[in-house]
């Protein structure tokens, strides 16, 4: 038996990447009795049959699963914004950040049309730090690109080889370039925002992986909002590393970081170091979170 892992359920079949292609699997009889759901990033073992056909014999437990789109053993999630056109919207990018890190996925940051903006993107007043320099002093992974001059797509393309990655980010930013800049050959439609806003957002039925850059990658199609993921007041600053690192200072230990006496947060925005929009998001998403938990 070859391990692989599977790619896409189409037509009663299932694709399966193993040993450098793409099998097309039918399922053991057991499987269906089981009436098991397979989604992309399952691994499984396959019995070869004929030429690329093959019969999925085991699968093994799922390490994570990603919903919506419904994607397994994620290792990272690939967020894609542009420098500009259209501008990042940061709300969404701080939003994404904290449902992909509360999911158990470690984020990597990509600014797309480096071309189109050279210089630093100013956050606030002039000199301020890019958008770049802003996540990557928090410690994120940060890899700025351009999809037209091939700028940082190597560096990035390391970062995916081996791995299984879903690529998230609002429609336009380029995250359709961003793959077929990673796998030059194997072209994925670009700027068709028209044609898919027609099918809207039941496309995400039939996200499927992709072999690129010698990793596997979901291309999700776009999506504009997404609200907090359940869980208590005091969990949110777990998802905001310059918060979670100063948080034990705080006078209270269940200090919320907003009206608060000694709060260390507030102390270190007031210094500056922490940037102003993350503590505005934070604050934004805290309400979001304490109205949730008021419904449970
Ligand atoms: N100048 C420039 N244009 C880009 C870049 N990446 C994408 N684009 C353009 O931005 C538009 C949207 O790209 P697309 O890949 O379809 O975005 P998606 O909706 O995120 O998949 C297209 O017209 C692309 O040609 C880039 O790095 N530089
Ligand atoms: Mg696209
Ligand atoms: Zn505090």
């Amino acid at each position: 038996m070859i391990r692989g892992v599977l790619l896409k359920g189409y037509g009663g079949f299932y694709y399966v990447y193993a040993e450098d292609r793409v099998w097309e699997c039918s399922l053991r009889g057991r499987f269906r009795v089981k009436d098991q759901e397979f989604i992309p990033g399952d691994r499984v073992k396959i019995l070869p049959d004929q030429e690329n056909k093959a019969t999925i014999e085991e699968v093994e437990p799922r390490r994570n699963v990603l919903s919506r789109p419904a994607v397994a053993n994620v290792d990272q999630a690939i967020l894609v914004f542009a420098l500009t056109s259209p501008k990042p919207d940061q709300n969404l990018l701080d939003r994404l950040l904290v449902q992909v890190t509360e999911g158990g996925i470690e984020p990597i940051l990509v600014f797309t049309k480096l071309d189109k903006f050279k210089k630093a993107v100013l956050t606030n007043e002039e000199g301020a730090d890019s958008i770049g320099d802003v996540y990557r002093n928090i410690g994120y992974t940060v890899f700025e690109v351009s999809n037209e001059t091939g700028q940082g797509i190597e560096e990035l393309g390391a970062r995916i080889s081996n791995k299984i990655s879903v690529l998230a980010g609002p429609s336009g930013v380029g995250k359709s370039s961003l793959f077929n800049a990673l796998s030059p050959g194997k072209n994925l439609k670009t700027g068709d925002i028209s044609i898919k806003s027609k099918r809207g957002r039941h496309t995400t039925r039939h996200v499927e992986l992709m072999v690129c850059a010698g990793g596997l990658v979901a291309d999700t199609p776009g999506f504009s909002s997404l609200s907090m993921p359940i869980m208590k007041r005091l969990e949110l600053t777990d998802y905001f590393p310059e918060i979670a690192s100063r948080r034990s200072q705080c006078r209270f230990n269940s200090c919320l970081h907003d009206k608060e006496p000694n709060c260390a947060i507030k102390a270190a925005l007031e210094k500056g170091e922490i940037y102003p929009k993350r503590y505005e998001h934070y604050l934004i998403f805290l309400q979001e979170v304490m109205e949730a938990e008021r419904k449970f």
